[in-house]
């Protein structure tokens, strides 16, 4: 046997990996040896640490610094920048909060930073950042995800809001010991279950389906697009149109109540208000009964699939899995309420092996038996400020100080936003119509990024300071989605002038006068160990016992043991509603929501219902035919490494390639590798057809994250020569519930472009 050398470990949200290092550079990243199913991801690391578009030192927008906050606020990305020294840009931020604060007050500081930043439990850049700006006097937070905050919003009502009926649906274990049936509404995509936020040790999504296959599972997917289940799992294909599912969903439950085989007993014992529902159902309350023939017309599939379906469904132990993607479209609440609803029917909700289930394959932690314990995290201490938006309300907030919106039963006022300060999210990756978020984004006086590399996003701030990656930094891997823990080795040193997040904040706070307050005096080593201490303490009392810390970092990994007992999250409501309670005003699965019922909104029923999305192939006129699907990038995290190695293989003549049917394509003169222009009214983007007959026809869809590259078009409206798709989709909240995005709810029009001029996403700015 050969001696292999043991590299050091490092973890990201899409795996865990080993690091070799030649002459102080990333040679190598090894996929952790207890990973049967690792992600190239990864690979997206090498040669990009200390290539032309890493920010190397501290940089300030050369307008900004000549004019001062708020003059030519244009940000467009083609601005010059300025270097200055650490001290510079530490005086120019606390100066300028200071400056901020005293004029106009904490809350017109937006400091909701969404987005994913790097695994690592310590150097988690958006805890840093809200626990800083509370040591100074708070700021405007936002709140639920761009993932699913329609269903975070409404599962509150229906459920109750417990994370783990979100988050740790039936295990696989159970599928693949008691399913027969499992009906995928958006599919099953493994591309996505190569992430799991904040670090995954063990791929386990393939591995599952493909015992649960052996077991003698049935799939069923019902998605605009085939290849969303493995083709190994050979799945019935349902190629509904986009945004349909709820009809669909009302059709079977019609079906069953048809054939009288729902559940009255489960019904009456769990749930509330199902006679309502069934009156809305049957047509009843609106003169429209919602039959199978019904809701094949508006899906476009025929009716005797639906009623064969509803069919296997009421005799088979059936799983409900719902795609997140269903909930970033118009009325994106609906999904989430109406399977649950269409679960509560079949009467298998709590049964090993049934029920209804949110996201398999969404994440690599869904499915996986969480442990049952809240590890440690960076307090984030007290924000005095109470202004918030829903997260995707962003560019809205920026568009409208003062003006009154309504949130889940809830009259809010924007605040006046002065300041965004931004670590770990690119609101130029994962916001939609991007012409209308620049329009927003020239607002606030100054913007305040810290980055990595010269995104999309540090291009358009006027402050940007420059934060270490993963590598380059000692962290812990800490999730209770994952098996194994993880201490996270610095592999290279920090390149160029870069500092920890942490570290940034450490030396603003000191300028400020508040660095005790933000570190309570502890060095990074000793915030390290004290995570480590109080998760240790806390998973002892949850009955996990983790090696002391001297072990654990010699060791350098631990795996946790299972849980015990079942993990399904319903079987104690289910063996005793009484005693367990769901957390819902009645303590039942609310079909009719009491909360909801309360808000007397004019658009959002109080119990599930069919909404006709303003944006649908039902109505799609000639001038936009296509539903644009934007879907979450196989080759990378979201934006992360587009500039890499991995993303860039996968782009076709340096874009992003859009998929298309070949009959589709042929009606448009569109040949395999041809350029196109992808538009509606909101703005376009180019793209690189590519034919795909896994396609329903008149679907097409690109992945997100390509950086925008961003040109006017005669009519104002931005085109991106890269292929970001947000060029064109829309920013409008799901419903007045949640405020969600809604960006899978997009018509474009597609025709072929001839000029193809350069592509630029890939230039660092100009530096004076
Ligand atoms: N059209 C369309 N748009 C979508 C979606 C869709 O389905 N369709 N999906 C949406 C969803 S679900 C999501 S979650 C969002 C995701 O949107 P984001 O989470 O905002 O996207 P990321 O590209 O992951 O942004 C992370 C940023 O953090 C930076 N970063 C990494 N590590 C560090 C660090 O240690 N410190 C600091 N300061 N920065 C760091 C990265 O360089 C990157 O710029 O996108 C949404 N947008
Ligand atoms: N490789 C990789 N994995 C990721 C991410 C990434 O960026 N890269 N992002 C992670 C994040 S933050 C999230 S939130 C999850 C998101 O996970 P999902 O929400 O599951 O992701 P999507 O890829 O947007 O959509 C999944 C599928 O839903 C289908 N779909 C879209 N609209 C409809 C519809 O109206 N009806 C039906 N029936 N199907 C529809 C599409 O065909 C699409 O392929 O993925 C995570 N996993
Ligand atoms: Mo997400």
């Amino acid at each position: 046997m050969t001696d292999r050398p043991i590299f050091p470990l490092t973890a990201a949200h899409w795996g865990v990996y080993r690091a070799e290092v030649e002459d102080g550079r990333l040679k190598a990243l090894h996929p952790f040896e207890h990973d049967p199913d690792p992600s190239p991801i990864g690979q997206g690391y090498l040669g990009v640490l200390d290539d032309p578009l890493r920010i190397k030192a501290p940089m300030v927008r050369k307008a900004w610094l000549e004019n001062g906050p708020g003059a030519a606020s244009d940000r467009n990305g083609d601005d010059a920048f300025v270097r200055v020294s650490w001290e510079t840009a530490e005086q120019l931020v606390a100066d300028e909060l200071r400056r901020v604060c005293a004029d106009f007050g904490n809350q017109a500081i937006f400091g909701g930073s969404y987005g994913w930043s790097s695994a690592g439990r310590f150097h988690h850049a958006q805890s840093q950042l809200h626990r800083f700006l509370n040591c100074v006097g708070g700021y405007t937070r936002s709140v639920n995800s761009y993932s699913l905050a329609a269903g975070e919003v409404i599962l509150s009502h229906v459920l109750g809001g417990d994370a783990r009926f979100i988050h740790a649906p039936t295990p696989w274990q159970s599928v693949v010991e008691h399913t027969d049936l499992l009906v995928a509404f958006g599919g099953m995509p493994l591309r996505n279950a190569q992430i799991s936020s904040g670090g995954t040790g063990r791929h386990r999504a393939r591995e599952a389906l493909e015992q649960a296959k052996r077991a003698g599972v049935s799939f069923v997917n019902i998605s605009p697009i085939r290849s969303d289940v493995a083709d190994d799992l050979m799945a019935q294909w349902l190629p509904a149109r986009p945004g349909t599912d709820v009809a669909i969903m009302l059709g079977l439950a019609h079906e069953l109540v048809r054939n009288d085989w729902h559940d009255a007993a489960f019904l009456d014992r769990y749930t509330t208000g199902f006679d309502k529902f069934a009156d809305y159902l049957t047509g009843k309350a609106d003169g429209i009964a919602k039959t199978a023939e019904w809701a094949a017309g508006i899906a476009d599939l025929p009716a005797g699939t639906l009623e064969e379906l509803a069919m296997r469904m009421a005799r088979s132990r059936t799983v409900i899995s719902v795609s997140w993607a269903l909930t970033r479209q118009e009325h994106g609440e609906q999904p989430f309420w109406m399977a649950t609803t269409l679960a509560a029917m079949l009467g298998q909700i709590g049964l090993p092996g049934g029920g209804v289930a949110f996201g398999y394959c969404a994440a690599n932690s869904i499915g996986n038996e969480r442990r049952p314990v809240s590890y440690a995290a960076l307090p984030q201490l007290e924000n005095p400020v109470k202004d918030f938006i829903p997260v995707a309300r962003i560019a809205d907030m920026l568009l409208n100080p003062g003006a009154e919106f309504q949130f889940n039963g809830q009259s809010l006022t924007y605040p006046d936003i002065r300041l965004v300060y931004w670590a770990g999210g690119n609101p130029f990756h994962h916001h939609q119509d991007l012409t209308r978020l620049c329009a927003a984004w020239q607002k606030p006086e100054t913007v305040i990024v810290h980055d990595w590399c010269w995104n999309t996003l540090a291009k358009r701030a006027d402050i940007v300071l420059p934060c270490t990656t993963p590598l380059e930094r000692d962290d812990i891997m800490l999730t209770p989605r994952d098996r194994f823990i993880v201490r996270m080795k610095t592999v290279v040193p920090p390149i160029g002038a870069a500092r920890s997040d942490h570290d940034i904040f450490r030396a603003i706070g000191r300028r400020m006068g508040v660095e005790h307050q933000f570190t309570e005096g502890r060095s990074t080593d000793e915030w390290l160990e004290w995570l480590y201490q109080e998760s240790r303490h806390r998973a002892c009392k949850a009955g996990i016992d983790l090696p002391d810390y001297p072990s654990f970092c010699e060791m350098g990994w631990y795996e946790t043991p299972p849980p015990a007992g079942s993990a399904d999250a319903f079987s104690a409501f289910r063996n005793d509603p009484d005693g367990a309670p769901l957390n819902t005003p009645s303590g039942r699965i609310e079909i009719v929501s009491s909360a909801i019922a309360s808000f007397k909104s004019a658009s959002v029923l109080p119990h599930p219902a069919w909404h006709e999305p303003e944006e649908w192939l039902g109505n799609a006129g000639d001038s936009f035919p296509f539903h644009l699907i934007s879907s979450q990038p196989p080759d990378k995290l979201h934006s992360q490494l587009d500039h890499g190695p991995v993303s860039k293989s996968e782009k076709r003549n340096g874009r992003s390639p859009i998929r298309m049917h070949p009959s589709d394509a042929k009606v448009l003169g569109i040949a395999e590798g041809d350029t196109v222009r992808v538009y509606n009214a909101r703005g376009a983007c180019l793209a690189t057809a590519k034919r795909d007959n896994d396609l329903l026809q008149g679907v097409v869809q690109m992945s997100t994250g390509a950086w925008l590259d961003a040109v006017r078009q005669d009519d104002g409206t931005l085109l991106c020569r890269h292929g970001n798709p947000n060029t064109v989709t829309r920013d409008r909240g799901t419903s007045e519930l949640a405020q969600g995005p809604t960006a899978h709810s997009c018509l474009v029009a597609i025709e072929r472009h001839e000029e193809s001029g350069p592509i630029e996403a890939f230039l660092p700015p100009i530096i004076e």
